[in-house]
């Protein structure tokens, strides 16, 4: 879970965990509204925002581009002093091309659409209306391409600043509808010989477990042949190449942006398999999803890191499939659960945005979670590269183990215990069922949306450990026979930085040393002897 060398993007010197909100899709197109959430955000107490930049606005007319809106955004976060990721809706958004001029949607000689093909492995092409372009296009990479390159180079020469920290490649790519392409040119592209780099990549990397290791020892790991030589003909097969068709494509705006914008650029998942999306096609085939994240990293070195966009209730699997030593976690977007940011941040992550942050409640949970950790964002970063941060995210009944700064940490949810202890007496406890919470009831209703126990655990050294998190009992234990208990525990906050202390906590706050009904952030000193 931990990692020692998580590459937090670096701006000034300085590693930074970037927490904010992505604006919905439509807002950055509105100065005001985009201002209004960038506000929103700084009341959070967010360090970071996330804006589109849409194609079809920068490049009404082909090669005549207007930027202005982009000049906006980054003003808008330069003067609130918010990091700021830029979203590249090109020709690919969410499986679908609704970011593409209407000079490429209307020209279908030129830029062609993606096909299904009449036997298509996951049934027919299911967005009729919705226009969806073939990634195989030689003329479609180019304008795209043209567009990015102008597009990075601008923000070269306006930001001198370095307000734009961050720039996403396209968004949720992938196929909708089918597991494959059969365009002329995905069918060309299909018949021809699998690349040396992705087989070179399989053969340097024997114990990679990904869809395309798998199906590729399954046909007696080939040296060379076409993707159904090398893959078979299944579902699987049709994602591999999907995902080195995407994978490439990206790659090749990035690789050109990377030449004049030193910036960490990035692709985003749609997640599959998921429940009700079982098979590529019915997730996006070919985006960058856990099963073939390896194919990403073969075929665009360029990009920094690949991210999962957490709308799924598994936010541990989510984000499995992304801590790896090849790649530092980022979590583009997420629901509104509070929970998704601890696990992330103690799994290591360099940033996370909740999504529609424009929505969000200024005083909600998000806001109690963002102000906490960004208040101790140099502490989280140092623990994070030297593997002393730990997450905990329990469901009701749930408990866990922690092994941290050489100590052995139970922790349990405080909800669970108590309503225990006090069922007999009649007291009634807030508990952490869950079922009816639904994604943005932060943003509707006055309740805490995330229940849940939960909080990242720090070791900040000589048997010091920082907690941020809500509903934790935490229990220390050490070798056999050592006295461990708690000396001291102090509520608080850290201010930039800065420890402040609070309440001194003893008595019956021992019993849960994080609140039930709220966040906090408390200093737990152990005494071992
Ligand atoms: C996300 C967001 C935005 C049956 C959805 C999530 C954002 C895009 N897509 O609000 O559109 O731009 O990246 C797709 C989640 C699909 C889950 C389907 C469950």
């Amino acid at each position: 879970m931990n990692r020692k060398d998580s590459r937090h993007p670096v701006v000034g010197g300085r590693p930074r965990l970037l927490l904010g909100g992505q604006l919905h899709n439509s807002t950055s197109s509105d100065i005001e509204l985009a201002r209004a959430a960038f506000d929103r955000v700084v009341e959070l107490g967010g360090n970071a925002v996330t804006a589109t930049v849409s194609w079809h606005l920068v490049e009404p007319r082909e090669g005549t581009f207007d930027f202005t809106g982009v000049d906006a955004l980054i003003g808008l976060a330069c003067e609130r002093g918010l990091a700021l990721t830029l979203l590249w809706f090109g020709a690919f958004k969410n499986a679908a091309s609704t970011y593409a001029p209407r000079w490429v949607r209307a020209d279908a000689g030129r830029f062609p659409r993606a096909q299904a093909g009449a036997d298509g492995a996951t049934g027919a092409f299911t967005r009729p209306g919705t226009p969806v372009l073939s990634v195989f296009s030689p003329a479609l990479l180019e304008a795209d391409r043209r567009a990015f390159t102008a597009l990075t180079r601008h923000i070269a020469e306006v930001d001198a600043d370095g307000t734009v920290v961050m720039v996403q490649v396209e968004n949720e790519t992938g196929l909708l509808g089918a597991s494959r392409d059969r365009a002329a040119d995905a069918e060309a592209a299909w018949a021809a010989p699998v690349p040396t780099a992705l087989l070179d990549w399989l053969a340097a990397h024997p114990e990679a477990t990904g869809t395309a290791s798998r199906l590729w020892r399954e046909q007696g790991s080939p040296a060379s042949g076409t993707w159904a030589q090398v893959f078979g003909d299944g579902p699987g097969a049709d994602e591999v190449f999907m995902a080195w068709g995407f994978a490439s494509y990206c790659e090749a705006l990035a690789a050109a942006a990377a030449e004049h914008l030193d910036v960490a650029y990035y692709a985003n998942a749609w997640l599959g398999p998921q429940p009700g999306q079982e098979l590529p096609g019915q997730y996006p085939s070919g985006g960058p999803v856990a099963g073939v994240v390896d194919v990403w990293k073969a075929a665009a070195p360029t990009l920094a890191l690949l991210g999962p966009d957490i709308y799924v209730d598994d936010v541990k699997g989510a984000v499995a499939g992304y801590v790896r030593e090849d790649n530092a976690l980022l979590v583009p977007e997420s629901r509104v659960a509070v929970g998704n940011v601890f696990w992330a941040v103690g799994s290591g992550a360099v940033g996370f945005n909740v999504f529609g942050v424009d929505d969000l409640r200024p005083d909600g949970q998000f806001a109690a979670a963002y102000h906490l950790l960004t208040g101790a964002e140099d502490v989280i970063v140092a623990a994070q590269r030297t593997g002393r941060i730990r997450p905990v995210l329990l469901e009701s009944g749930e408990s866990a183990v922690v092994e941290l700064g050489g100590l052995t940490w139970t922790v349990r949810g405080a909800a669970d215990v108590l309503s225990r202890i006090f069922l007999d007496a009649g007291v009634q406890v807030r508990t952490q069922a869950r079922g009816e919470q639904e994604n943005l009831e932060e943003a509707l209703m006055p309740a805490p949306a995330d229940t849940r126990a939960m909080g990242v655990l720090i070791d900040l050294g000589e048997d010091e450990v920082l907690v941020i998190g809500q509903g934790l009992m935490l229990e220390p234990a050490g070798a056999p026979g050592e006295i461990v208990e708690i000396d001291d525990a102090v509520e608080g906050r850290y201010e930039a930085g800065e420890w402040l202390n609070g309440r001194n906590l003893n008595g019956d706050e021992r019993l849960n040393l994080l609140p039930l009904d709220r966040l906090a952030a408390v200093r737990i000193k152990v005494l071992r002897r």
